[in-house]
């Protein structure tokens, strides 16, 4: 009966995008069996009587073996940690504690997993990522006193990090023969590595192995060092001058993370990196050209507004400015920015700027002065003066902003605007960021696009290019999932266009998502990604900006997953 209510609220089949849930728990079915849960605690005669048990110091946990507890430790940490927090005392998603959980009971728990929510929370089970028995486990897991994983320090860091080409054996110029500037870094996500495909061929350079998961790519200021990290904290330092370029350092800088970025002011080019961990909740700065870990900084503390201790805020988005030696660093669930001069590491200077809780993504407008960062589950933008170091404005905009580093552009009517999508409804806002010519207008949404739908993770356009992608990649329509919506920015109100990405690899099985626009470095070509599971065919289609058609299908079995693209020289400039 509660599996059938919970049918009609959940998502559909996305198992690869499960990762991104937002709101666990949202919708709660009434009923539940205290029955089922007693039973279960005090079932007699069990098949596990030889087997070693976990201790739990609560005794109304569940039962579970040591084995079992391992096994659901792995997929919370894989799976759910991201939106529900290491140590389950909420995030995105929602609280799982103990207290909570033991009294919701097992058979709500199951139904919960298996079904999902419409309030965001993945549909585990009907999706084919958990089996009923994975299901059952993972319910009665989170029964279970939340393990805390260990803090992550210098010695850890230290022990991990490898120099596998010290700095005066690597060359003193360019040795190869591509064109740097339009190369492209390509997560292949499942697989644990990054694709080097050549933007002008559309060849495939060389795959290079990284972190689990891997997330995201930057570039060091000059663009000679690209920097990967994945989910579980370890970065690839990949030096692009090499004859055939690959890691000459790495390490790991805890366990789970999703951002790195380095120094840009002048003086300080390549100088440092700077990574962000989700566990523990910290950051590190390292040398920018060896990945040596200099100076490690906590970010638990108290939140912005209620002022109340949280003891795992999250580090998400950093940038980096162009104007002051400082990194901005997204302190998710306080709600803070952190910015850090990076001038003396031995008395660091921090200025921690109150923004609104969740920070999760964000990048810069187009004259690169003022950070515009997503306080997701506050439906806010804040608007971050890099230049001076403070909040300019937090700005009301759809539920669940998702922009990536957003897009710029020159909105007819309104002037400079820079624009967000959503994950929770179809909107678009544009926001005006010109205080100077346009003060009217400035951080405040000037204008509402209407999407193909919610469910949407990146937009992208180009300085040169006349039009705005919009995906909507988290949609439950597949029809939807598998498009993009593209605007001419000079005629919005004519709308936008459904470009059949998905269609247009040729690809015929699999949910082929479709997500995050990228541009080469020309601002001529777009660049998808079709996104299907680890074992089906993905693709990259690449679209001509100017006339909105096919240009080329990127199809190579080596192509395992690939989800985000990040142009070099885009990169390195934050053009977007
Ligand atoms: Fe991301 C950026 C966190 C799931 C693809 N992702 C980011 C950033 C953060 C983040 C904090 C900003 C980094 C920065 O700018 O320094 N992402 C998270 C999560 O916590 C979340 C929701 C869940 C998780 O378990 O990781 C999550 N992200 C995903 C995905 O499932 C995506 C779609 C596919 C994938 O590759 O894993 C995904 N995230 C991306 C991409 C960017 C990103 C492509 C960079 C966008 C850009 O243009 O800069």
């Amino acid at each position: 009966m509660i599996a059938r209510n919970f049918k009609r609220y959940r998502l559909a089949a996305l198992p690869a995008l499960a990762v991104l849930c937002q709101l666990a728990f949202a919708q709660a079915p009434a009923a539940h069996s205290d029955g089922t849960m007693r039973d279960y605690q005090t079932a007699g005669g069990s098949p596990l009587a030889n087997v070693k048990m976990h201790q739990d110091i609560n005794p109304l946990a569940p039962k579970m073996t040591e084995a079992e507890f391992d096994k659901a430790k792995r997929i919370f940490f894989e799976r759910c940690a991201g939106c529900h927090g290491v140590l389950r005392k909420g995030a995105t998603g929602k609280a799982l504690t103990p207290d909570i959980t033991l009294d919701k009971g097992l058979d709500y728990l199951k139904v919960f997993i298996k079904y999902g929510s419409a309030g965001g929370m993945p549909n585990w089970g009907t999706s084919g990522v958990l089996s009923d028995d994975e299901v059952d486990l993972m319910a009665r897991y989170i029964q279970q006193t939340p393990p805390a994983p260990p803090e992550y320090g210098l010695k850890e860091m230290e022990a991990s990090w490898k120099v596998i080409v010290p700095v005066d054996q690597r060359p003193k110029k360019k040795m190869n023969n591509l064109n740097l500037e339009n190369l492209f870094s390509v997560t292949l996500r499942d697989a644990g590595e990054i694709a080097l495909i050549d933007g002008d061929s559309k060849k495939i350079v060389s795959i290079l192995n990284t972190g689990y998961a891997v997330h995201i790519s930057r570039m060091s200021a000059s663009g000679r060092y690209l920097f990967v990290i994945g989910r579980d904290a370890k970065i690839n330092l990949i030096d692009l001058w090499m004859e055939k370029p690959d890691t000459v350092a790495e390490i790991k800088v805890g366990m789970e993370a999703r951002s790195v970025e380095s120094s840009k002011a002048k003086g300080y080019e390549d100088k440092y990196a700077i990574a962000g961990t989700y566990w523990p909740p910290q950051f590190v700065i390292m040398d920018g050209d060896t990945l040596k870990p200099r100076k490690i900084v906590s970010t638990r503390g108290m939140t912005v507004g209620t002022q109340d201790y949280h003891p795992e805020p999250r580090v998400a988005a950093i940038v980096s400015s162009h104007f002051n030696p400082e990194f901005f660093v997204n302190v998710k669930e306080t709600g803070m920015v952190y910015s850090v001069d990076y001038r003396d590491l031995s008395n660091l200077k921090i200025k921690m700027i109150e923004a609104a809780p969740f920070l999760h993504d964000g990048g810069f407008e187009s004259s690169h002065r003022y950070f515009m960062d997503a306080a997701n589950a506050s439906n806010k933008i804040a608007v971050i003066d890099t230049k001076d170091g403070k909040l300019t404005k937090l700005v009301d905009v759809g539920k669940t902003p998702h922009p990536g580093r957003g897009a710029n552009f020159i909105d007819p009517k309104f002037g400079p605007v820079w624009a967000t999508g959503h994950l929770g409804d179809e909107s678009i806002s544009l926001i005006g960021t010109d205080p100077k010519k346009n003060p009217d207008n400035a951080w405040k949404v000037v204008r509402t696009l209407k999407g193909l739908g919610g469910g949407s993770l990146f937009l992208k356009t180009h300085p040169k290019s006349k039009n705005l992608w919009v995906d909507t990649t988290l949609n439950p329509e597949p029809g939807v999932s598998q498009s993009v919506a593209v605007w001419d920015i000079n005629n919005l109100e004519k709308g936008s266009e459904l470009i059949p990405i998905g269609e247009w690899s040729g690809i015929k099985a699999g949910p082929k998502r479709v997500v995050q626009p990228e541009y080469n470095k020309a601002g001529d070509e777009v660049w998808f990604s079709v996104w299907n599971g680890k074992d089906q065919e993905s693709a990259i289609v690449v679209v001509d900006d100017k006339t909105r058609k096919l240009k080329a299908v990127i199809r190579d079995p080596k192509l395992v997953t690939p989800t985000g693209k990040f142009n070099v020289f885009n990169t390195q400039h934050d053009v977007y």
